[in-house]
């Protein structure tokens, strides 16, 4: 049997039961598993806190908006959510607190759901270039790894470019993720030009005629400008050999850093154009209420999430399947 969610319908406000689509993998663990902690927050509260409740009043919704601000929301969508409640408990869509918790996962469905886009890799763009970029730790040189990987057993060919070269120990890291999957990576030794390094994969996959090149880059802080200058430079390198590349610039972003990922998001923005997120360590942290707010302040498109090391623990972003992991209703 497949699990249901609800989702507003868009004209009548009214409730609708949604199917949950089978998008799990078998021999995997389900989402819900590995975001327990997440769910903590805010399923398991907000089932407490209406439980707690025969009526609905001012007590209740306050601290129904604490809940989410608290559980990383952020502050548009917890505003956002808080109206559109209240708007549907003055005109009597819900009338008890038990119908408050389809009402929030619906609301907060809406906020993810646009942010459901797949990766599609364009066939007609030889290679497809995927840069990468984020602060230190987030989990780019992971992240390549476990895509590499997918893309590889989706039957396409693959080629990694090790662009962080301030650390000896990310091209090694590239090479393992690589020689695991027998992957070719275009190196050179620390502290050679990143651009240079990312130019040289390029004209490699291309003479080479592989699908995917992804290029990884040393993790910088939005408030280092001469390595975000860094960023733009390989940004226009890589568009020199290709003009339409690259064709995703993703960045990853640690969920465990909250809404702060928000003001990373604005900067690499700003320098390089986003054009996808992937929000990794989902696994290991309370915090992952910050998709929502990344979902309703930027809009951009949520590629992957990770929940855990290992390859297949990257997985496509479904925002059925997340919020039924992060506020079950049963
Ligand atoms: N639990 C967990 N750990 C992760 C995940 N993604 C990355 N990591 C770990 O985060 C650490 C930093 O990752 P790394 O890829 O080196 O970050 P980078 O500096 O952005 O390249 C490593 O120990 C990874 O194994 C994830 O989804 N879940
Ligand atoms: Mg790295």
């Amino acid at each position: 049997m497949f699990r249901i969610f609800r989702k507003k319908d868009k004209q009548s406000g009214q409730l609708q039961d949604v199917q949950l689509r089978p998008v799990e993998q078998s021999g995997v663990d389900p989402l819900e598993k590995r975001l327990e902690d997440s769910r903590r927050t805010i399923g398991k509260r907000l089932k407490a806190l209406v439980g707690g409740h025969s009526d609905i009043n001012e007590d209740l919704l306050d601290e129904l908006e604490t809940t989410l601000l608290t559980a990383d929301v952020g502050v548009k969508a917890s505003l956002g959510i808080m109206e559109n409640l209240r708007t549907a408990i003055s005109s009597g869509v819900i009338t008890n607190p038990q119908a408050l918790l389809p009402a929030v996962q619906a609301e907060l469905y809406e906020l993810i759901e646009p942010c459901e886009q797949l990766l599609a890799i364009d066939s007609s763009r030889k290679p497809f270039v995927i840069l990468m970029v984020g602060i230190n730790g987030a989990g780019k040189t992971t992240t390549i790894g476990k895509l590499a990987q997918r893309f590889k057993e989706e039957g396409l060919s693959v080629m990694l470019a090790a662009g962080d070269t301030f650390r000896a120990a990310a091209v090694e890291q590239l090479k393992s993720w690589g020689a695991r999957n027998d992957i070719p990576v275009i190196s050179q030794g620390t502290g050679a030009d990143s651009a240079a390094v990312i130019f040289d994969a390029m004209e490699s996959a291309k003479a080479r005629d592989v699908d995917v090149l992804i290029a990884d880059t040393a993790g910088r802080l939005h408030t280092q400008s001469n390595l975000m200058e860094e960023l733009r430079k390989i940004h226009r390198v890589i568009g020199r050999v290709d003009d339409s590349a690259p064709h995703e610039v993703m960045l990853v972003v640690d969920a465990g850093t909250g809404t702060n990922a928000l003001n990373q998001a604005q900067h690499f923005n700003e320098a390089v154009n986003v054009s996808g997120i992937t929000i990794t360590k989902l696994d290991g942290t309370a915090r992952g209420g910050m998709l929502f707010a990344i979902a309703s302040e930027l809009g951009t498109p949520i590629r992957f999430i990770g929940v855990g090391e290992a390859a297949k623990d990257l997985r496509p972003f479904d925002a059925g399947t997340f919020i039924n992991a992060i506020l079950p209703l049963d």
